[in-house]
């Protein structure tokens, strides 16, 4: 017998989860379902994106799930090892078991079939298989929301067939479009990175929460600043913006995303999905400085390409290139004033702040106090 879904969605209602994000899996079809129906559903790109989106929601308050295909488990090791993990930000997992070994399935499932236990107790992530039968459930999800408020993930491995039919409901997909682009049109002044922070960090206001990129992003912004408004991350490399889509649509606090270039690159897809939830109250920074400033100077492949009109053409509702300080600062607090999705391109020269240490609060200290700085 397989569970029913909205009854086991109900009580993780109950629990008080009720914001998921994910990617589809056959698997888990009928729990989607049930939270695309019944809940706040963020559709991520990847499943990385996905865990970071979640967090971001935890930030603001919220319990959150995670539904992914074990394929997917292998898209979200960096979140899970070093978001989750380095700064104690609990989400619920849901991964499917495709390739569980005795049944037939298809080749590319094989070797996850037989590793996903192994991956998630390797991540030092608590999990059990989800049972079937309802009265076990109960006692499981009470397991899964100890593990939480303790500020640790838990995640379910879901066997075919766990949970019974949920159909969809019609869905209305959330149309977007940009309404204003704003392209180059003269010399760019190239500050510096830790100019540019400088500014931005000038703009903030009680309501503002300042997320910076790995590496030296965060660093500088460390030292120029260090507020209880500031996240500096740390790992999980490109899931800034993510990480603010959490925030922003749980929250009402002006979220202003640090990006960089390479950092960009590398979960681009992000793009899309902040387009399409197009929280008014999210400010995406991009810092390009064509290269990896913070492993060396290694060139990344930004030199190509018009990011301006990548944000625009997912449907950021504003994607302006800023050539100096002054209009950087203008477009914040215009953005301030009359919030819409924004997505602000500025070039940089490179070069870091003289002797650059790190951070010495540590992850989960930052992570404790801009929680009570968004929740009160
Ligand atoms: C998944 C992952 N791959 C690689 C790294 C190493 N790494 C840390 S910062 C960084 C460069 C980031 O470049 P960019 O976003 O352009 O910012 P910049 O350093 O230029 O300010 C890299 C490759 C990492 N932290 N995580």
């Amino acid at each position: 017998m397989a569970l029913d879904t909205y009854k086991f969605g109900d009580e993780l209602k109950k629990l008080g989860f009720d914001f998921y994000s994910g990617v589809p899996c056959s698997f888990l079809n009928n729990l989607i379902n049930y939270a695309i129906n019944e809940c706040d559903y963020v559709m991520s790109a990847n499943e990385g994106d996905a865990v970071a989106t979640s967090a971001g929601a935890y930030l603001a308050g919220k319990k959150s799930v995670v539904l992914m295909q074990n394929s997917g488990l292998t898209n979200a090791t960096s979140p899970i090892t070093s978001l989750n993990y380095s700064f104690q930000l609990p989400v619920l997992g849901f991964v499917s078991l495709r390739g569980e070994p005795g049944l037939s399935d298809e080749p590319q499932h094989e070797l996850m079939g037989t590793i996903t236990e192994k991956m998630l107790e390797l991540m030092n992530v608590k999990w059990e298989y989800l049972s079937a039968d309802f009265n076990e459930v109960l006692e499981q999800l009470a397991r899964a929301d100890e593990a939480i408020l303790n500020d640790e993930s838990f995640f379910f491995v879901v066997k075919k067939g766990t949970f019974d039919k949920v159909d969809l409901k019609e869905q209305v997909i959330n149309k977007v479009a940009n309404q204003l682009q704003i392209n180059k049109s003269q010399e760019d002044s190239l500050p510096l990175r830790l100019n540019v922070l400088e500014t931005i960090s000038k703009t903030k206001c009680e309501n503002t929460v300042l997320l910076a990129t790995t590496g030296k992003t965060g660093r500088e912004l460390y030292e120029i600043d260090d507020a209880k408004n500031n996240l500096y991350m740390v790992g999980s490399m490109g899931s800034i913006s993510s990480i603010g889509l959490g925030i922003a649509l749980n929250s009402n606090k002006n979220t202003i995303a640090i990006d960089g270039d390479g950092a960009l690159l590398m979960r681009m897809g992000n793009l899309a999905t902040n387009a399409y939830y197009s929280p008014k109250n999210m400010l995406h920074i991009l810092i390009d400085n064509n290269i990896h400033d913070s492993t060396g100077g290694q060139f990344t492949v930004s030199s190509n390409i018009d990011f301006v009109q990548v944000s625009s053409s997912v449907g950021y509702e504003q994607s302006i290139y800023v050539h100096n300080l002054k209009e950087l600062e203008e477009v914040i607090l215009s953005w301030m004033k009359n919030p819409s999705l924004t997505f602000v391109y500025i070039r940089v020269k490179k070069g870091t702040k003289e002797n650059l240490g790190r951070p010495k609060v540590k992850p989960f200290e930052v992570k404790k106090r801009l929680m009570e700085f968004i929740n009160g």
